[in-house]
């Protein structure tokens, strides 16, 4: 009979949201770290629902988690399997992760080199973008200052640096217009350098008229996650948008990266800010499913510390288990 084992730690951290989450704040980022081990091995995942994003909440998750855990551990005797079918996302992800890093079916290389965020001052790319090997490429949250501001941004940086290449992320604030008024502003021959804009208006057929009139990609985001969505080649779209932490289990994220590649679209491996785990393990997640595609993984330095494992290249100091910003949960 195998041993297996588990423990289940609560994390909180302080977070600085604001910029990334647009008007929904969020002063501490609070998610579970899962360790289970059997034998030799050991596995860990990160379950963060993300407020506003996620359906389940941080409770519904370790309830959960803790249920699926415990008959996890039941299963033993047999060498069982357990399936995630019908968790939570956030829940299905972490433990997903847990299991593949448990049997060694997750690579340890993770790309860490990120699109460099941007939300508001362009000056601040400079830096990161100089530092960059490879693909120069980073992304702005457009939409939350006047259209007009985001296009201008857009084509000076587009002017100024001419091997960049842009995404924005509009997140479905844009009316037609608005997104008209956005687009006037970008010079035409600069539009190809946009590889895409993420969902500019609020529904999915408005950002397919805005692409078309326009020439400028789009990509999916938030539709990716609602029920309707099936992953299909339509001209003008570029991309889907991947955030594990939103949408299950490993395996459902990389059914959707394969359906991308099917279709001659790009899938882009994006954070819910979770933290250092999680995002290292996104991070490897990108490097061994869309090697050659630019993760969106810059969300580490909104935080105040990392935890247990650290980003390649970041000196955010690393807490361990025995941080009071870390708690294990008692499980029975
Ligand atoms: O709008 O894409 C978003 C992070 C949390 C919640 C929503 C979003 C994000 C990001 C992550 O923008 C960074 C990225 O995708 O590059
Ligand atoms: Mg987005």
């Amino acid at each position: 009979m195998t041993t297996r084992s588990y423990n289940l730690y609560r994390y909180s951290i302080p977070v600085d949201s604001q910029l990334i989450l647009r008007n929904r704040f969020l002063k501490r980022r609070e998610g579970l770290l899962v360790r289970i081990q059997c034998k030799d091995s050991e596995g860990w995942g990160e379950i963060a629902p993300l407020p506003e994003f996620s359906e389940e909440t941080l409770e519904m998750a370790e309830k959960q988690t803790a249920l699926w855990l415990k008959k996890w551990d039941e299963a033993r005797a047999n060498n069982e399997k357990l399936s995630l079918d019908g968790l939570y996302p956030s829940v299905a992800f972490g433990l997903s992760c847990a299991l593949a890093e448990l049997k060694g079916t997750l690579g340890e290389q993770g790309n860490y080199q990120v699109a460099p965020l941007c939300y508001g001052d362009p000056d601040e790319l400079y830096e990161p973008l100089n530092k960059m090997q490879g693909e120069k490429v980073a992304k702005i949250k457009v939409g939350m200052y006047e259209a007009n501001r985001d296009g201008l941004i857009a084509d000076m940086l587009l002017e100024a640096i001419p091997d960049l290449h842009l995404r924005l992320d509009a997140n479905r604030s844009w009316t037609p217009a608005k997104a008209a008024m956005f687009a006037k502003y970008v010079k035409p021959e600069h539009r190809s350098r946009i590889q895409f804009l993420e969902e500019p208006c609020k529904t999915r057929d408005e950002s397919r008229q805005f692409a078309q009139e326009t020439g400028i990609a789009i990509a999916w985001d938030e539709s990716v996650r609602e029920a309707d969505f099936v992953v299909q080649a339509e001209p003008n779209v570029a991309a889907i948008v991947i955030k594990p932490t939103l949408v299950g289990s490993l395996q459902k994220c990389v059914d959707l990266i394969e359906q991308a590649h099917a279709c001659g679209m790009k899938a882009v491996i994006s954070s819910s800010i979770e933290s250092s785990l999680g995002l290292t393990q996104l991070a490897r997640i990108a490097q061994q499913y869309t090697p050659n595609v630019t993760a969106g993984l810059d969300t580490l330095n909104l935080m105040e510390h990392q935890i247990l494992r650290a980003w390649q290249g970041s000196d955010l100091p690393v807490i361990d288990l025995n941080s009071e910003l870390i708690e294990e949960v008692a499980l029975n």
